[in-house]
């Protein structure tokens, strides 16, 4: 079984694995361990990582980046329409009014939904792990940002599904990093002293988050988490880009921002930049050559002016600080170490921010790139039947309130209780009771529209089936389990009617504690159970003595409507049709290998005719076959620059029916001398 955590970021991927000497990040096939969350489509196949990124400026228009966000996303929602001018790819909107990416692929116009989209750099991610483990990867831990609602996280599910991959956990990234810095330590409080609370700050391309974790010998318990859905190290680049757009248009008279391909080399070029000066204060130029219509630009900033431009943005760092230690309740003194990272730390400015509202250095113990892909891989091999790893208990928390609304006889026709306060424990289970005569909906929504990151505060409808009354025409009791899961995502997981049968002894069944509240109704009984979850293990925490009835359970279905889920059907789809495209990738790759070898045959060849291979030909002969090579060249480039795998590894024999025979006379010249040695050294 493998061990594998993924951290999908907006920017860059990393992916961590267990092996037995412990936690390490691999790198891909360009020996990088950071890969791009970049794909690229085109007429014959699908190239992802960093060979997609190679793919921005030549196929800009089906080269899709920047797409993590899109997640749960309809169309018209104004995130979306807000990047949307910003994106050399078209965005489309789907028939569900969910947010598709529309591409050139296979020479066909197409349409991807974002969970496609997602599985395909998924896909690049889990064979990257498997050629590293070289086994089969299936089960996985993967990161999302600490404030991404169902809808995201259902998403991103979906995305796992389609890749072929299990996903044990979605872990939120700044609980990831608190899991990596929190299980080495040797010196944290035992449960019965006061916890360590560390602080984690994690700035990236896309977004801010900042949580604060209670550490315990074997646990941490996340207090609070707050966030800044829309501030990262893309903010900072899109001034420079917008800086320099103005400037370039000043000097040169060159209207950049008609030009996406001008664009996409100038936030290159500017992403660069901004990394130079959180090394350097000093001025730093930027240079591109035949930038537009011919013309070489060139630009300098230093950092003062780099901070002056992006003082909006850098602004923007202090209230999710803030708000983080309102909600815990925590006093500066408090804090034992503020921990950051992700790369837009790196920026001075803002590492002195959080520094100056702590009253301390921010610590920098963990790799600001890995920690994440570490943590998720940690979390796996906890999770993990087949890998030894010392215990480490998690309780996450609820970044948005949840609230469920159900009609009601009473007056104002509805009934609400919110089930989830910000920042309780996740996961967790609890039990509500209903009083009901007929089947009923509960409507799940998130009670603070300010607070979430999209307009849409509905999660879902929950219809509670099959309800019936009692035989004397009252009320039936009836159960339902809502619970937050292991991966953030809410649901009404089950209920039951519960019949009381009177004078058949007495049984305990009712193994929780009740009435936490009470709305007082005569129909609509609604009791808060609370019932710890860890992992899918359940911890029957309540108990204690209650009155003995015998009661009947009967389960209910409960059908699920979720709102902007993928139909489960057109997934199925997709999960096939993800594996055609592996095959077609493969198909390609084998064609052009093939063309590859024929390629090289040639110009190997040639060389050695007139070189080592002179002297085991006749003239005539090689004069022949460097014909015969010459024309395979021009061929490669003409009609032979596109055809299929069979007809390259043809020519390849063709060629070798001549070359070979040299070959051949070649290898036993030189082995003849190397055989007598050998049998010299015997005698
Ligand atoms: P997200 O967490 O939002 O999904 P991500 O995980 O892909 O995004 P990271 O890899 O943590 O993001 O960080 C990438 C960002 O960090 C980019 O904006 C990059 O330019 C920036 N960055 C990296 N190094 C530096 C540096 N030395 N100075 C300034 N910014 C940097
Ligand atoms: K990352
Ligand atoms: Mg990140």
């Amino acid at each position: 079984m493998s061990v594998v955590g993924i951290d999908v970021g907006f920017q860059n991927c990393y992916i961590a694995v267990a092996r037995s000497g412990g936690i390490e990040t691999i790198a891909n096939e360009y020996s990088d361990r950071c890969t791009p969350a970049w794909v690229s489509l085109a007429s014959k196949n699908r190239t992802i990582g960093n060979a997609a990124k190679g793919q921005i400026i030549t196929n800009f228009k089906n080269t899709v980046h920047g797409f993590k966000k899109f997640h749960g996303r309809v169309f018209d929602d104004p995130y979306v329409q807000g990047e949307k001018p910003k994106l050399p790819y078209s965005l489309h909107k789907l028939a569900s009014g969910n947010t598709g990416i529309k591409v050139r692929y296979l020479d066909e116009d197409k349409v991807f939904t974002i969970e496609q989209v997602t599985a395909m750099l998924l896909t690049k991610l889990k064979e990257t792990s498997e050629s590293a483990l070289k086994k089969p990867v299936v089960d996985c831990v993967i990161s999302v940002p600490s404030f991404f609602t169902d809808a995201e996280r259902r998403s991103v599910m979906d995305a796992t599904q389609i890749a072929g991959l299990n996903c044990l956990r979605l872990i939120n990234d700044t609980t990831a990093v608190a899991l990596a810095y929190g299980i080495y330590k040797q010196d944290l409080p035992t449960p019965e002293e006061k916890p360590r609370n560390v602080v984690f700050v994690d700035l990236g391309h896309s977004s801010f988050q900042v949580s604060i974790s209670a550490f315990n010998k074997g646990k941490l318990k996340v207090l609070a988490t707050a966030f800044d859905p829309y501030l990262g190290g893309r903010n900072f680049d899109e001034a420079l880009v917008d800086n320099f757009c103005e400037e370039f248009k000043a000097r040169y008279k060159l209207n950049v921002r008609e030009n996406p391909r001008a664009i996409l080399r100038l936030s290159q070029e500017c992403e660069k930049l901004k990394k130079l000066m959180s090394a350097n204060c000093s001025d730093l130029p930027i240079n591109i050559e035949c930038f537009m219509n011919d013309i070489d630009v060139t630009g300098k900033m230093n950092r003062v002016q780099f901070e002056e431009l992006c003082a909006p943005f850098l602004m923007r760092v202090e209230a999710p600080l803030k708000a983080v230690m309102e909600q815990s309740k925590l006093s500066r003194d408090e804090i034992y170490a503020v921990e950051v990272v992700g790369g837009a730390t790196r920026i001075p400015s803002i590492k002195e921010r959080i520094s100056k509202f702590f009253g301390k250095d921010v610590s920098t113990t963990l790799n600001a790139d890995e920690a994440v892909a570490r943590g998720c891989a940690l979390q796996c091999a906890i999770m993990s039947p087949a890998f030894k790893v010392r215990e480490f208990s998690i309780t996450d928390v609820v970044p948005f309130p949840i609230t469920l609304r159900w009609k009601s006889p009473t007056e104002d026709g509805v009934g609400e209780c919110e089930v989830y306060s910000k920042n309780h424990a996740a996961p967790f289970s609890k039990v509500i009771t209903f009083h009901k005569k007929e089947p009923f909906d509960l409507e799940a929504f998130y009670s603070l529209p300010q607070e979430l990151p999209y307009p849409d505060i509905r999660i879902g409808r929950f219809s509670v089936q099959n309800v019936v009354p009692q035989p004397d025409g009252e009320s039936s009791k009836v159960k339902a389990k809502v619970r937050i899961n292991v991966h953030g995502i809410f649901s009404v997981s089950s209920a039951s009617l519960i019949e009381k049968q009177k004078g058949e002894g007495e049984d305990v069944q009712m193994d929780m504690e009740p009435t936490v509240q009470n709305e007082g109704r005569p129909e609509d009984q609604v009791r808060e159970i609370g019932e710890r979850v860890t992992g899918e293990k359940q911890d029957p925490a309540a108990g204690g003595s209650k009155p003995k009835v015998k009661v009947k359970s009967t389960d209910l279905p409960v059908l699920a409507n979720i709102i902007r889920q993928l139909d489960r059907g057109v997934l199925n789809d997709f999960v096939e049709y993800e594996s055609q495209m592996i095959i077609q990738d493969k198909l390609e790759k084998e064609r052009n290998d093939a063309k590859n070898a024929v390629e090289e045959y040639v110009y190997d060849l040639r060389d050695k005719l007139c070189g080592i291979y002179e002297k085991y030909t006749t003239e005539e002969d090689s004069n022949r076959l460097t014909m015969m090579l010459e024309d395979t060249e021009n061929w490669l480039y003409e009609e032979g620059e596109d055809q299929d795998k069979q007809v390259y590894v043809d020519k390849l024999e063709d060629l070798k029916r001549f070359g070979q025979p040299i070959q051949d006379r070649h290898r036993e010249q030189e082995d003849r001398p190397r055989a007598f040695e050998e049998m010299g050294k015997k005698i």
